[in-house]
């Protein structure tokens, strides 16, 4: 794999600040983001009035403590518009998440969120390796998604040459590969895994295709994942996090050069972790529930949204802004199977180690005799595999399961193309139990 370090002179200045410059930045704009909240937004009125606290308390970082929580059901309550902070004529873009249930969230930007928006794709793109004049395949969706739009707005503003493709017909994707040879592609981990899979189906060895960085995220995956992608398409795997709440893709990036956790952009989003029970922001380095302030949007300021997404604060590395760690799983993807906790990323990893299988995957939860059941439906790497080999594979990964996660689940181990494919965020969880 190539060296793709950006030149340390090629990075926004304020990507290598002291952490004095950061967090006088953040304190400046965060009195800002409280204030512009406050005064346009009934909601965050009300939720400040009823906690007793108003934007002139805030004195020093540390005082957000103070101010209420935002939660995805407060988006929904003022639906469509209800949380936009600014007059509709000056709202340039919508986007929505479509939710499983209920009404979707919808988000809006000024031409000026735009901007910022594209800087730090931007800033995400140059940290994954992707240089002014390279060619960019962008395999996320295109459309109310935010990640088709809002990764090409970064390829813009980084002067990328974009292939603009969007998710779905496969084999199409895999022509224009090797057709107009991309340096870099965006797309879902588990979509990545079709495509390379159509690859193979068509006989080409994605090694000797033109692809140097692919750039992955919208949902979890593993290091386990990170290798296997890495190893079968000759290219570095870099993680790219965000949610549309926050603005979509680019809150925060992994840096190519050292893949140890994504720096958020800090100059733009505050992170907290708290503990997802008492709500308390928990000591720098501890895992819990991620929480972000915008400090520069202005169509759609958001105070303490509770991502649910768990992970920690580690210090920065090949940048001044803290990392994350790599996000493992929501706490709405925690599936609690008599009294343990399991998350997908958990099975992905065990599955990872089984050749014999491929690293597709669902989990069917169901309760037959009011007794919680797990199966896990996966498939045979390739059709050489035979049936000692597939026996051989389903009762590894079912041992391995037992052994590491401390449940016993039913492992299905089917032909070539068995479990659905998505063509943006795979569904990993399929809850047949009774609701309660
Ligand atoms: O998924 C934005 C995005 C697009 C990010 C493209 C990266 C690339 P939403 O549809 O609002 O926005 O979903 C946000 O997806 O709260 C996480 O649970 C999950 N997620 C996003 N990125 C990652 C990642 C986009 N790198 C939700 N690792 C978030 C793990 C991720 N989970």
């Amino acid at each position: 794999m190539k060296d793709l370090t950006p030149a340390r002179d090629s990075l926004d200045p304020i990507e290598i600040a002291s952490r004095d410059e950061i967090s006088a930045l953040q304190l400046e704009r965060l009195k800002w983001s409280l204030r512009h909240a406050y005064d346009n937004v009934a909601f965050y009125k009300k939720s400040f009035d009823a906690a007793g606290v108003h934007p002139d308390d805030l004195n020093d970082l540390s005082d957000l403590a103070k101010f209420p929580f935002t939660v995805k059901t407060d988006l929904r309550d003022n639906y469509p518009f209800g949380m936009f902070a600014v007059p509709q004529d000056q709202v340039k873009r919508i986007h929505a998440s479509s939710g499983t249930t209920g009404q979707p969230t919808v988000v809006g930007y000024t031409e000026n969120d735009l901007k910022n928006w594209g800087n730090v794709v931007a800033r995400s793109l140059r940290a994954a390796g992707m240089r002014a004049g390279d060619m960019l395949h962008n395999a996320y969706g295109y459309g109310l998604f935010t990640g088709g739009l809002g990764i090409h707005l970064g390829a813009d503003a980084l002067g990328l040459s974009t292939v603009p493709i969007s998710g779905g017909m496969t084999p199409r994707q895999v022509r224009l590969i090797e057709d107009f040879k991309p340096k870099g592609i965006t797309v879902t981990p588990s979509y990545a895994l079709s495509v390379l899979d159509e690859f193979n189906a068509q006989g080409l060895d994605p090694r000797d295709s033109s692809l140097e960085v692919g750039i992955f995220g919208a949902e979890p995956w593993t290091n386990a994942m990170r290798l296997e992608i890495e190893q079968a398409f000759d290219m570095h795997a870099v993680d790219i996090y965000g949610l549309s709440e926050v603005i979509g893709p680019g809150v925060s990036m992994e840096c190519v050069e050292s893949k140890d956790g994504l720096h958020i952009w800090e100059d733009h989003f505050y992170p907290e972790i708290i503990n997802p029970e008492t709500g308390e922001v928990v000591a720098e380095g501890e895992m819990g529930e991620l929480v972000f302030t915008s400090l520069t949007k202005e169509a759609f300021p958001i105070i303490r949204y509770r991502t649910r997404d768990l992970t920690r604060l580690l210090a920065g590395t090949a940048r001044s802004m803290r990392r994350m760690e790599k996000v493992t799983g929501r706490s709405d993807d925690m599936i609690i199977l008599r009294g343990v906790n399991v998350f997908p990323t958990q099975i992905e990893e065990l599955l990872m180690d089984q050749s014999a299988l491929a690293p597709h995957f669902q989990i069917e939860l169901s309760r037959p005799d009011r007794m919680d059941q797990m199966r896990i439906l996966t498939e045979v790497s390739n059709s050489g595999i035979d049936a000692s080999a597939r026996d051989h594979a389903t009762a590894q990964l079912a041992a391995a399961i037992k052994q590491s996660v401390g449940i016993s689940a039913k492992v299905e181990v089917g032909d070539v193309g068995a479990v659905p494919r998505s063509e943006g965020k795979a569904v990993r969880i399929i809850d047949m139990r009774p609701k309660a």
